[in-house]
């Protein structure tokens, strides 16, 4: 039974162009918790006393453990069949992005080459002081890890009421305005600036196509809507595409 009406089989077959514009749910059958809906992390922990440069300088010690926390998950999560799906479309189309609001790298480690990571990667740390980089081994060390000028190291995430990686953000957004086909994956779309590039992408005559367990604030502006998991329904289009430009011949290499 094909998931795929006519009109999205489509719309996908013949872009030129494809995003990926992906959200905590993407990564969660990668056993990588969310942040809101009913088992978020942020339902026990306030992000405001988390993930913010104030808290971190009143608390280096208790943001340093939540972090440290959450790099043991990552480091021992797989990515799954949503991030396999996204990198596979690579061999069906030239031009694929990723725009991630996830810290996790897992795109990158399912074999997407094009990633913009609007919010950081939990995998880098750097120097608040001189921003000098350093990798988790210093990290594991002390509750508060500090450089070697003095200055404390931190995660290069971008915490709330900082902003986002110039370069990530304004890459990120020129793909959006300039495809055919936008993919909404796992995301509630509530965290700006990130979701304004949906909209972007939205005022730039993009088919929208979201992927969620249930509805989110992007449903409203979706030209369809997938409502189950992002591992299950990827790989299922992936195929279907597969299958529709074999047909017509255009199938890149597989
Ligand atoms: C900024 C950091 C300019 C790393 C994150 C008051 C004060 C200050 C700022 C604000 C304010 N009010 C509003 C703002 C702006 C604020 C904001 O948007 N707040 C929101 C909460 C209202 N934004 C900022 O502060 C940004 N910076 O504005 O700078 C500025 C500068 C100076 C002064 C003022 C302004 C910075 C935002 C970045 C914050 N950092 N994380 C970390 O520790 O992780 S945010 C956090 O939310 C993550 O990055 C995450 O990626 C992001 C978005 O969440 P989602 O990915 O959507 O995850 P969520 O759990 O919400 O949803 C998951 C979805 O997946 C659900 O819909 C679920 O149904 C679905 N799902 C689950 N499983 C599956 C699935 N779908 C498919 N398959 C499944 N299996
Ligand atoms: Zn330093």
């Amino acid at each position: 039974m094909s998931l795929l009406d006519r009109v999205t089989l489509n719309k996908i077959s013949i872009a030129e162009s494809i995003v990926f514009f992906t959200g905590a749910g993407v990564s969660a059958e990668s056993g990588i918790p969310t942040f809101r809906g009913k088992d978020g992390i942020w339902n026990k922990l306030k992000p405001e006393e988390l993930a913010n440069f104030d808290a971190f300088l009143k608390n280096p010690e208790m943001v340093w453990e939540w972090y440290k926390h959450r790099k043991k998950i990552v480091h021992e999560s797989q990515s799954n069949s949503a991030h396999k799906a996204i990198s596979d479309f690579q061999t069906l189309f030239s031009s694929v992005t990723v725009i991630t609001q996830n810290i996790d790298n897992l795109h990158r480690r399912a074999g997407s080459r094009k990633v913009f990571e609007l919010h950081g990667n939990i995998e880098r740390n750097y120097c608040i002081k001189c921003k000098a980089p350093y990798n988790d081994e210093i990290i594991l060390k002390a509750s508060a890890p500090r450089c070697k000028c003095g200055g404390l190291i931190r995660p290069d995430v971008v915490w709330f009421g900082e902003y986002l990686p110039q370069d990530q953000f304004i890459g990120g957004e020129n793909a959006a305005r300039n495809c055919d086909v936008f993919f909404v994956v796992g995301t509630s779309g509530i965290v700006y600036p990130a979701a304004s590039q949906i909209f972007v992408a939205k005022d730039s005559g993009a088919f929208i196509i979201e992927i969620n367990l249930e509805e989110s604030e992007i449903s409203r502006i979706a030209d369809k809507s997938y409502l189950g998991k992002a591992g299950e329904i990827l790989p299922q289009i992936y195929e279907e595409i597969k299958m529709e430009k074999r047909k017509s011949g255009s199938v890149l290499n597989s």
